[in-house]
């Protein structure tokens, strides 16, 4: 079963459209046009499990979540560890910061699976989880959700399960 951060905190139910940043790119190779396709395909996941939408806007100051790689200690007292370990963070509504860990071989628009590392990991997979995260959503339960806590690498998994669906639109 799904499950929401304590005190269940969730965007306040009258702000339907959340606005988007990818805000530090310097630290990863992917072309930012690349970048603004896989995350706007993230983000229709769930936009089509809900009444929320979601939009880019270029300037982080107008943004409700902001997404960014990063090395190592990037100054939030959780740092990041090298290739595979934590992937990526997000943290809980509404503070809507996203990072991704700029150690990753991200694997952004092609086949994950044929991928030449080993340690090679889906960028959309782990956005559309993070997103849930952003959104309020904690771990799931059950095997197949989008919230389970397990990620394989060199494996893509982007759709919701009925479990993610049922969670976020109890939540929204
Ligand atoms: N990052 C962890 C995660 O997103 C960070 C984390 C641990 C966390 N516990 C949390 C975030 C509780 C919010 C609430 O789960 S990760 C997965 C999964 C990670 C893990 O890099 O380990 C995915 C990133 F679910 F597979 F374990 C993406 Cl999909
Ligand atoms: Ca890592
Ligand atoms: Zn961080
Ligand atoms: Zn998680």
């Amino acid at each position: 079963l799904y499950s929401y951060f304590p005190g269940q905190p969730s965007w306040p139910r009258s702000k339907k459209s959340l606005k988007y940043a990818i805000t530090a790119t310097s630290e990863t190779t992917i072309d930012r046009a690349t970048l603004s396709a896989v995350f706007a395909r993230a983000f229709a996941r769930w936009s089509e499990a809900t009444t929320l939408n979601f939009t880019e806007t270029a300037r982080g100051s107008d943004a409700d979540i902001t997404i960014g790689f990063h090395g190592g200690d990037h100054g939030d007292g959780e740092a990041f560890d090298g290739p595979l370990g934590t992937l990526a963070h997000a943290f809980s509504p509404t503070d809507g910061r996203f990072h991704l860990d700029a150690a990753e071989a991200w694997v952004a628009g092609g086949d994950v699976s044929t991928a030449s590392s080993d340690a090679a990991v889906d960028l959309e997979s782990v956005a559309v989880h993070e997103i849930g995260h952003l959104l309020g959503l904690g771990h799931s339960a059950v095997e197949g959700a989008i919230m389970y806590p397990t990620i394989t690498s060199r494996t893509r998994k982007v759709d919701l399960a009925s479990d993610d669906v049922v969670g976020i639109q109890s939540l929204y």
